[in-house]
């Protein structure tokens, strides 16, 4: 999606929810949907479509929602939805994002039963008043205090891929009024999930800004509204806090609010030992208060003698007296990628065909690529039977020979590692292949001593050439499973099986703290993205993202070399 044009999608489908909400009309929310979705797939922002005339040839916005669209863009508001919103009580929008409720729940529930609120539907569940409407049971009721729990609790955190769509569409939302702009805090140091989001500006009308950040359509309650500070909730339940500075203190601000705190408490003891004096809004002389830097956060580093310290590494993790030292790691770039190897299609749970996939990696400047689709054992996954699984390999021969290629496509597989170790082709099989991903996909609730030895035994295997997805883990869904990490990382070494670092958005594994861990016992990475569709190519840069956490350089990467020496490497 281009970022400038989330408000507008987000003013859409909340139009959509509040007429579905009310239940005044059926087609009404289905065509606001479809406007959404079609502005969602745009490649320019939608004011190029308005400027040239053809926002009303785009398909699903007819004249009444062009109308819309136009006002909205042109004026940040929409009197229609002002009034909609005015139409229902303002916490029935925030019961939409319990994962058992939807808008025509929320409609019910609140017809129903007057409920307006998360508190109030908390309590109509445990006296059992919601299980006396009709389609609904005791089990729904379950289901709905589950998600309520779930959604109140602390742990309540968001992944890093929904900061970074939020923060590029408020991002888009403020620019005209900023100078400078960026988000900070755990979004820019790429933690793999964020507790809220900051976003420092730079200007001179300070006002502007703020009026035009609590007019954000997404927003729900706006906390507080300040001179230089301003914090929202927005309908999603993300809080965004932002901060408005002067130009001359923007990167002394930046610096305070990416943080981590522990490398800011131990910035400022640095500062204070050297005679000066660090805050948000610069760094001073201690005696005096005269400015001596703050424009940049580069100006700081500077001034207090350390390199530049890329914000993934600020996590009180040792980068302080490194950057002191002059030895920090030049750090994994997403243009030192030169292949993904973990790519799904629609021979198995993708969606797109082996083609799309070739291309968008080749459009991505990769040298090499690889086809990874399920093994047999995989049902849900549609794994590929050994004949199809040759089918597929006299596939891409024939695409690779076929001239249509400059990018050379491998042909492998993510295969199961079995309950007991063994992988799920034999080695036949498997030895015809390019590589080789071994995957857990069943079982993960096993003793860690039974999983430990699991792994083993399929690193045990000659044909394996990555450990996929290491941990199993699914964030906000399923815990790693348990096994001796030490133990894998030695054997991965000693058998050369290249851990995976999966960018999947809801994966993320390994961590930054494993590979830091990997990396101590001398294991080799390669970032893939799990893609299952054409378009995921790009969560690379998740991938990337924890590599540069864990403190990952390009050589500690298989896939930055080129395809010769890679080849070597997997072979
Ligand atoms: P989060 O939101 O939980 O994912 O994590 P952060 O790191 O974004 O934390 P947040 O939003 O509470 O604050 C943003 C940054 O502001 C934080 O990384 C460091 C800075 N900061 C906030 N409170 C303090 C504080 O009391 N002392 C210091 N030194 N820095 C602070
Ligand atoms: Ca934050
Ligand atoms: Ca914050
Ligand atoms: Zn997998």
């Amino acid at each position: 999606m281009d970022p400038a044009n989330g408000p507008v999608v987000s003013m859409l489908n909340e139009i959509a929810d509040i007429l579905e909400i009310t239940g005044s009309d059926r087609f009404r929310p289905i065509a606001y949907r479809r406007a959404a979705r079609t502005i969602e797939a745009l490649p320019k922002p939608i004011q190029d479509y308005i400027k040239d005339g053809s926002i009303s040839e785009l398909p699903g916005v007819g004249e009444a929602i062009s109308q819309k669209v136009k006002e909205y863009a042109l004026t940040g508001k929409l009197d229609y939805l002002e009034k909609l919103r005015k139409g229902i009580p303002p916490g029935l929008l925030e019961l939409l994002n319990l994962q058992e409720v939807g808008p025509k729940t929320v409609g019910r529930l609140y017809m129903e039963l007057k409920i307006t609120s998360i508190d109030e539907l908390q309590r109509a569940c445990e006296e059992h008043s919601v299980s006396k409407l009709k389609g609904f049971g005791e089990k729904t009721e379950e289901r709905i205090l589950q998600s309520i729990k779930f959604y109140r609790g602390s742990s309540r955190r968001f992944i890093l891929s929904t900061g970074d769509s939020v923060a590029s569409s408020i991002i888009a939302h403020l620019s005209a009024n900023a100078k400078l702009i960026e988000a900070a805090g755990s979004l820019r140091r790429r933690k793999e999930t964020i507790g809220d989001l900051d976003v420092i500006v730079a200007s001179d009308d300070s006002p502007a800004v703020m009026d035009r950040f609590v007019s954000y359509p997404d927003v729900s309650i706006v906390y507080s509204r300040g001179e230089t500070k301003s914090s929202v909730l927005l309908n999603s339940g993300l809080q965004v806090d932002l901060r408005v500075v002067d130009e001359k203190s923007y990167g002394a601000a930046l610096l305070y609010f990416t943080g981590s705190k522990d490398h800011n408490v131990e910035l400022r003891n640095l500062a204070i030992d050297r005679g000066y004096k660090l805050n948000e809004y610069s760094l001073s002389q201690r005696n005096g208060d005269q400015f001596v830097a703050g424009r940049t956060e580069k100006e700081v580093y500077d001034a207090l003698g350390l390199q530049f310290i890329e914000p993934e590494l600020r996590e009180a993790r040792g980068e302080i007296e490194a950057a002191r030292e002059g030895r920090l790691p030049r750090l994994v770039a997403e243009s030192d990628i030169k292949g993904d190897l973990h790519c799904h299609t629609n021979w198995t749970d993708g969606s797109s065909p082996i083609e799309a996939m070739i291309e968008a990696a080749e459009n991505r400047g990769y040298q090499y690529m690889g086809i990874s689709d399920h093994s047999k054992s995989s049902k849900i996954a549609k794994g590929l039977s050994e004949e199809m699984m040759e089918r597929q390999l006299k596939r891409v021969e024939k695409l690779n020979s076929s001239g249509k290629y400059q990018i050379r496509v491998l042909c492998g597989s993510e295969v199961d590692i079995m309950p007991d170790g063994r992988l799920d082709y034999d080695d036949a099989l498997l030895s015809r292949m390019d590589f080789v991903i071994g995957s857990v996909h069943s079982r993960f609730n096993m003793e860690k001593a039974e999983m430990t030895e699991r792994l083993l035994t399929a690193m045990s295997n000659d044909y394996i050439t990555v450990l996929g997805h290491p941990t199993g883990r699914q964030l906000g869904s399923r815990e790693a499973y348990a096994f001796d990490a030490e133990r894998i990382f030695e054997a991965a070494r000693d058998k050369k099986v290249i851990l995976e670092v999966n960018g999947s958005t809801e994966r993320l594994d390994l961590n930054d703290q494993l590979i830091m861990e990997a990396k101590r016992h001398k294991c080799v990475f390669m970032l893939n993205t799990d893609s299952h569709h054409f378009t995921s190519l790009a969560n690379i840069r998740y991938a990337v993202s924890m590599a540069r956490r864990g403190w990952l350089t390009a050589v500690d990467v298989a896939n930055t070399s080129d395809l010769k020496e890679f080849s070597s490497m997997i072979g």
